[in-house]
């Protein structure tokens, strides 16, 4: 027995049903995508991959990345995807940090990749966005059926990682039983079938676009257009024949600058789903007077999975993340004493139920700031739930930007300007932005009698930090502001530079 395997990809073996749309016209079988995962199940096994080990992969999207996922599943290997835009730093944190036996990469990356792999002890195979790459290469002859390594629910399945307060990324460790009771909620919550069509046009190195899309799509035996990117004019062309589409707010902001965008487009299609960072709105009024369909929004994390969602037939409401999902228990609690609060205030939010992740990979202590001993995950979100039960998010404790739906934590930005010549210190801020919803901004302290270049600021953060996560705007000021007890003033920040990207 292996719940995940089995359950959304061994229960359509044999089915000559469309699974995988794909950008060329061609469409894949669920059959032959089960086959290539068995070929590849036959590659990680060779390599020497046993039960528990981890297999890092940072590899553009397409049909054999997601077989990867798949014949880890199998083999019982945990599946640590990463973004395409981490730097080699970065990612030799990553693969440093868990351990990954193996390690997944662009061929185009490869010169610079194989020495740091190499030097961490790993074994380096590549995979290219057109499926070429030794990866393929080997598992060209290995045989079709492979024998599913059991498993149970409380192992684990994948570590995915998320940046931290401290600047420091951790691996929220996801069991089995996380991501199964998960799809199985949000199947039935959102009704998905085996007629559904999804446009999927998110990445799949996270929670959104592999867990919530791809986990969901699966369980339900539906098809995916798999798009690499979420191209405006692509997901226009290919709308009419799919029935949904789940993205972030930027999708849905995007779409609506496009006059192609209307009522008639949308016919076919039963739900649009946002997530990942908060819609507007404004932007959700806007689209249902465009399309007459009113966005479906929920609200999740990498460490928990889904927690909240708007009803499917009840109301959408508009600035809502909606109600705590079935067998999700949510409390709003005071962030200072943990007491929970009554109705209607407004504290941190805290979610317990299968859905909550395990701890993170070798920090017990961080494991036990936000993971309570009763179960509760601390979300660090603010929020506050009505009398009839709707969630509204009204803001975060922790210190977090998200940009186009990646969180980017201005610590691990700030630790790299800081140590640049002629810096003092900086502080790094979210300001809204219309495609992003918000973004980065670096406000400089200069040393004194110091001028550092905003040349060698962009360079401290090039090798270091993935772009989405650079600032794209330099402020220099003389001194911070801080309260009486000496503590940055963010607040003050973000409002003096609230209107820097307003159009
Ligand atoms: C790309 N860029 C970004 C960016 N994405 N900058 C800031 N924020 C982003 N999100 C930068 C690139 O570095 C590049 O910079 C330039 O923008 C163009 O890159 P691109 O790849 O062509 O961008 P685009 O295709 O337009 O992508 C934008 C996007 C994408 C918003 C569609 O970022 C995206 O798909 N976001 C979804 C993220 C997601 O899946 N989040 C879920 C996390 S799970 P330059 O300088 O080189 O020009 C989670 C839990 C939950 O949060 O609840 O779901
Ligand atoms: P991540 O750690 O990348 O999984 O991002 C999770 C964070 O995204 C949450 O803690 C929230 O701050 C935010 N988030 C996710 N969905 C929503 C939403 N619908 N509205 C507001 N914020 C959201």
């Amino acid at each position: 027995m292996n719940p995940l395997y089995d359950r959304l990809f061994g229960a359509h073996a044999g089915r000559d049903t469309p699974f995988l749309h794909l950008p060329s016209g061609e469409t894949l079988s669920h059959d032959a995508f089960l086959r290539s995962v068995a070929q590849l199940a036959h590659v990680l096994v060779g390599q020497g991959l046993a039960p528990g080990d981890r297999l890092a992969a940072q590899v553009e999207k397409s049909p054999e990345a997601l077989a990867l996922y798949a014949a880890c599943a199998q083999t019982g290997v945990v599946f640590l995807p990463l973004n395409t835009a981490y730097t080699r730093d970065e990612l030799s944190y990553f693969i440093k940090n868990s351990g990954a036996r193996l390690v997944v990469g662009d061929p185009r990356k490869e010169g610079d990749l194989r020495p740091m792999v190499e030097g961490l002890g790993a074994a380096l195979m590549t995979l290219a966005a057109d499926g070429s790459g030794t990866l393929t290469q080997a598992a060209k002859d290995r045989p079709e059926q492979f024998d599913t390594v059991a498993r149970g629910e409380d192992d684990l399945a994948a570590f995915l990682y998320t940046s931290g307060t401290t600047g420091r990324s951790k691996g929220a460790m996801l069991t089995q039983k996380n991501l199964l009771s998960n799809a199985e909620t949000l199947v039935a919550h959102w009704r998905f079938t085996a007629q559904d069509v999804l446009l999927h046009a998110l990445p799949i190195f996270h929670t959104h676009g592999l867990f919530v899309a791809t986990n969901v799509m699966l369980l339900a035996g539906g098809a995916m257009i798999f798009l690499p990117k979420p191209d405006v004019d692509q997901l226009i062309a290919r709308m009419p024949e799919a029935t949904s589409l789940m993205g972030v707010p930027t999708f849905y902001t995007r779409l609506l600058d496009d006059p192609r965008f209307d009522r008639d487009l949308t016919r076919g299609m039963r739900l649009f789903i946002s997530g990942s960072a908060p819609l507007l709105a404004e932007t959700h009024v806007r689209f249902e007077q465009r399309t007459g369909h009113r966005i479906l929004e929920r609200y999740g994390m990498t460490e928990t999975n889904m927690n909240t969602s708007n009803p499917y037939d009840g109301e959408r409401r508009a600035g809502t993340v909606g109600l705590p999902l079935p067998g999700v228990e949510l409390k709003v609690c005071d962030p200072e004493t943990g007491a929970e609060l009554p109705r209607g205030d407004v504290g941190v939010i805290e979610v317990r139920g299968d859905n909550v992740f395990k701890g993170y990979w070798q920090m017990p202590e961080k494991t036990a700031a936000e993971l309570r001993d009763d179960g509760f995950f601390i979300t660090g979100d603010l929020g506050t739930q009505g009398e009839d039960g709707y969630v509204t998010i009204v803001g975060r404790g922790k210190d977090l930007i998200i940009s186009g739906g990646y969180n980017i934590y201005p610590k691990e930005i700030e630790l790299v300007l800081d140590e640049v010549p002629g810096v003092l210190e900086t502080a790094v801020i979210g300001v809204p932005h219309p495609d992003f919803g918000e973004t980065v901004v670096a406000v400089v302290v200069p040393a004194r009698g110091a001028e550092p270049e905003e040349t060698a600021l962009r360079a401290a953060c090039e090798t270091r930090l993935a772009r989405f996560k650079h600032p794209r705007r330099y402020i220099t000021l003389p001194e911070l502001p801080r309260n009486t007890m000496g503590k940055v003033q963010k607040n003050v920040l973000r409002e003096t530079y609230r209107d820097l990207f307003r159009t």
